[in-house]
């Protein structure tokens, strides 16, 4: 066998670069340390992160296997064949043919590419408003979305906290959208997709589905999939789907070859043949059937942690959760999303403010908290935990004077000692 000169002791990074290699190890430090509750953050496994820190990185493979640009690509090209079959294995329903692209540099990438296969510019689309959960590539005026197309956004309902699917239809039929997109990214209830479906056929519409958020739940079973009612499914790796930083497109094998033109050559030159490979082990544990207990738990935890921060004060949006998210209304405890992320991270709790739907604060102040189960359940933490969580974010951030600091900040390194993430071997 090939010998492999580099090793997971960091060794050769820390004779060459001391600095850099003490922001890798401060950084795993950090995700050793604390609870880790950014809902769109995980830990990929050893695997994943040697595929990631592989040679690949060095190979230039613009095109696609067997359609190079450049020589060499044996490997490469292995490597993209087995994450597409993967992909098409994990995703396609009922055996139904799908087409995979594991390319997409990020979520955003694979957004733009999907808006470059089926739109022109100036065409509209309706999507979720971002301050009621969307993402800033459904339409925010900020970005591409919002400058090159005409955005439409539709709201969550003002009682049920619920996607209003009546406003969705009625400005569908206003505004005639060539393309509707159902996916957010703070949104902790099921999105009915057939609903979508019927509303953009009736329309003569696509629809795109970015399903980064929840599509690992997809994978494992835990909810049900977009890919029957989508033309375009969106999303990255690196959520729920516990792999790699970046993207990926599932689409109807009609519209293979316009997905693919429009990541390579329309949006990306070289893929990163690394993240690629790492993408594909990702997939094969997604495979694999202790994915499916993964997920589920993912969603217990949540439901579980939904329950515990209701109970502390902080009101779960829509009332609860479906998914891997709990977003919180904070305005009953009389404390903002922005101080209250301040006041966890003290306590070694990361988790991010988040705006809540019709929020009076603007975005960097917002009402609301985001929390996600993906990164504690990796860790193997279960509902009994959940319930601790809860009550340890409750007291931080209720925490005014900074005097509960120390005691949550023990109770957190406890808690994190029991369910070690990254455990050391040996
Ligand atoms: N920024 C990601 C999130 O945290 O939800 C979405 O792209």
């Amino acid at each position: 066998m090939t010998e492999v000169f580099w090793g997971p002791d960091f060794a050769a990074l820390q004779q060459r670069d001391p600095e850099i290699a003490d922001v890798v190890l401060g950084e795993l430090d950090r995700l050793r340390g604390g609870l880790q509750l950014i809902a769109s953050e995980n830990f990929t496994s050893p695997a994943v992160l040697a595929a990631l820190g592989s040679t690949l990185s060095n190979k230039y493979a613009e095109g696609y296997p067997g359609r190079r640009y450049y020589g060499g690509c044996q490997q490469v090209d292995r490597a993209e064949e087995i994450g597409i079959s993967r992909a098409k294995e994990l995703f396609a329903v009922d055996g139904a043919d799908i087409h995979a692209n594991l390319q997409p540099h990020s979520g955003a990438s694979a957004n733009l590419a999907a808006y470059a296969a089926l739109l022109k510019p100036g065409d509209t689309v309706l999507a979720m408003s971002l301050p009621h959960g969307g993402h800033l590539t459904h339409g925010a005026k900020v970005s591409f979305s919002g400058k090159w197309f005409t955005p439409v956004p539709y709201t969550v309902h003002a009682d049920s906290e619920l996607i209003d699917y009546d406003q969705v239809r009625d400005l569908a039929l206003e505004h005639r959208p060539q393309m509707i997109i159902a996916g957010a990214t703070a949104y902790p209830r099921l999105i009915d997709f057939a609903r979508f479906r019927e509303i953009a056929d009736e329309v003569g519409a696509w629809l795109m589905v970015d399903a980064a958020h929840f599509i690992g739940l997809v994978a494992g079973g835990a909810i049900p999939s977009p890919v029957p009612y989508a033309d375009v499914v969106t999303f990255t790796t690196h959520k729920v789907l516990r792999g790699p930083r970046g993207g990926m497109i599932v689409c109807r094998p009609e519209l293979a070859q316009r997905i693919d033109k429009a990541v390579f050559p329309f949006l990306q030159g070289g893929p990163l043949m690394h993240a690629v490979a790492a993408k594909a082990v990702a997939l094969q544990e997604c495979l694999d059937p202790t994915y499916r207990d993964y997920a589920r738990q993912v969603v217990v935890n949540a439901q579980t942690l939904a329950e515990g921060l209701a109970a502390e004060g902080m009101r779960p949006v829509s009332g609860g959760t479906d998914t891997h998210l709990v977003l919180a209304d904070l305005q009953g405890l009389g404390v903002t999303g922005a101080d209250a992320e301040v006041r966890c991270d003290a306590a070694r709790i990361t988790l991010n403010k988040n705006a809540i739907p019709y929020d009076p604060q603007p975005p960097m102040t917002a009402s609301g908290i985001r929390v996600g189960t993906p990164a504690v359940t990796t860790q193997g933490m279960t509902a009994t935990d959940m319930k601790d969580i809860a009550s340890l974010i409750g007291r931080a951030v209720r925490d005014t004077d900074g005097s509960a600091v120390e005691e949550v900040g023990e109770a957190v390194a406890a808690l994190v000692a029991r369910h070690p993430a990254y455990a050391r071997q040996g």
